[in-house]
Formats: structure tokens, C-alpha cells, sequence
């Protein structure tokens, strides 16, 4: 085999061995709460949080240095969040303060 085939095959085994990140998990906001209340994501995992109440939230995430505000969320928007380093994280609205979510990245 030339080098051009070996880095070709290199290349497949990567792709093929799960180098590239999970898939998306969605995580829906009903009935002012969320879909699961705990969470295990692999490192570099989004997770799609898409409201599907009548009324607006505001999704926050903390942990790991991380302090993320996501803004006014209006019924049907989705937010995207990567979660790229390992760790616990806790998710809430800040709307409505019983709303929770702890997400594990491992
Ligand atoms: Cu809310």
C-alpha cells in the first residue's frame, strides 16, 4: 500500500470509529419543565433544547467556568448548546426557577 491508500485507510477507521462527535440529544421544555432531569452527553455533544410550552424560558448553563445565558426563548425556538469539556453542569430557566437539568459530560 502507498502512502496516499494508508492515509485514505487512516482516515476511514477514524470516521468510522466514532472520532467525529455523538449526534445531537434533544431536551424539550414542557409543562414548565424539562424533558429528563438528568443527562449523560459525551465530550463535544450538543444537546438541542427546544421549548415546546405556550410561554417563553431562558434557558442558563453553569459549571466547569462555563456561565451561559441563552436570552428570551419563545415557544417552538431551539437553542444549541455544545457541551465541549467534561464535567457536571446544571441547566435551568431563568423564568421559571423549578426548572432543572443536570447534564454529565463524559
Ligand atoms: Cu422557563
Amino acid at each position: 500500500m502507498n502512502q496516499a491508500g494508508l492515509l485514505c485507510l487512516v482516515t476511514a477507521v477514524m470516521l468510522a470509529g466514532g472520532v467525529r462527535a455523538a449526534a445531537p440529544i434533544t431536551v424539550t421544555q414542557k409543562g414548565l419543565q424539562f424533558s429528563v432531569e438528568d443527562l449523560n452527553v459525551s465530550k463535544g455533544q450538543v444537546v438541542v433544547f427546544v421549548n415546546d410550552d405556550r410561554t417563553a424560558h431562558n434557558i442558563t448553563v453553569t459549571g466547569e467556568g462555563l456561565a451561559l445565558n441563552g436570552g428570551l426563548q419563545q415557544p417552538g425556538a431551539e437553542f444549541k448548546v455544545p457541551f465541549a469539556k467534561p464535567g457536571t453542569y446544571q441547566v435551568s430557566c431563568g423564568i421559571h426557577p423549578k426548572m432543572k437539568l443536570s447534564v454529565t459530560v463524559k
